[in-house]
């Protein structure tokens, strides 16, 4: 496992940014509008609930580099089960790992599941490179759709693997944007598509975050018997208000989330 948070981080970003080409192009615009690094607010990983890939084998990784557990989140119709992790010093990202509760899935959807996750290595979740290692099974086309249908989770995970699902700027840090409604212009006049799903900006000041997200890029992805181009992963934007005791809120907005896991839907 890595043994600063900026080795992880670095290496996810650069993982993600070959299969997320908008969220390079938003980076550079926003990177040329300020004069200090755009910062991180979180990001996102995705697993399913059986061993050894476990949303514990995922946040280890956190926990072993001085992250805390915070909140847990539960999103039924979704059938998943989500906590978030975050480090003592504010600036270092937070981590965002759901799980999909796969017994609470059809008997198809779980033996295809079994059989994709009896094919990882047990050793292979404690790797240094683990959170960005992508896909350990085979998967063919139609088993990809298969799931997709009963699960757009199920189909982005069996397809991406372990990555980062998003990386999220952090609004607060930014001099040249102040509010997610000024990204999302500036994100329309460029261009590229925002995930409407329960409005354009979730949650609220009163709920102590606001975002949003753009949608997936699609791109070429390798399947065992072909190509095709799918939804790969996104960016998103939040904001964050301070609480009642003056420290900003650190935790997330379980019916927000909930809207923001559908970036990855096909469109
Ligand atoms: C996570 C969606 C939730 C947030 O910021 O509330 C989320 C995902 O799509 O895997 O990222
Ligand atoms: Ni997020």
């Amino acid at each position: 496992m890595h043994n600063h948070p900026d080795a992880l981080f670095d290496a996810l970003w650069q993982d993600y940014r070959r299969v997320t080409p908008s969220a390079d192009r938003i980076h550079a615009l926003l990177a040329e509008r300020e004069s200090t690094p755009v910062m991180n607010d979180h990001i996102a990983l995705r697993t399913f609930n059986l061993a050894p890939v476990g949303l514990e084998a995922l946040a280890a990784h956190f926990l072993h580099l001085g992250y805390r557990q915070g909140g847990e989140y539960h999103f039924e119709a979704k059938k998943l089960y989500a906590r978030h992790y975050e480090h003592p010093d504010p600036a270092m990202p937070k981590a965002f790992i759901s799980e999909l509760l796969t017994e609470q899935c059809s008997p198809a959807l779980q033996t295809i599941v079994q059989n994709l996750v009896a094919q990882v290595s047990p050793q292979a979740p404690e790797a240094d490179n683990f959170l960005y290692s992508g896909r350990h099974w085979a998967l063919d086309y139609a088993t990809y759709q298969q799931l997709l249908q009963e699960s757009e989770y199920a189909g982005w995970l069996a397809a991406w693997g372990y990555r980062a699902n998003h990386f999220t700027v952090s609004i607060n840090q930014l001099a040249s944007v102040d509010s997610v409604a000024e990204i999302n212009s500036l994100l329309k006049e460029n261009g590229f598509t925002i995930n409407r799903a329960g409005g354009e900006i979730k949650g609220s000041p009163q709920e102590y975050l606001e975002q949003s997200s753009t949608m997936a890029d699609r791109v070429m992805a390798r399947f065992s018997d072909q190509q095709a181009v799918i939804p790969s992963c996104f960016y998103e934007f939040a904001k964050r208000y301070p609480m009642a005791n003056g420290q900003l809120y650190p935790g997330f907005v379980a019916a927000s989330a909930d809207r923001i896991f559908e970036s990855t839907n096909a469109q």
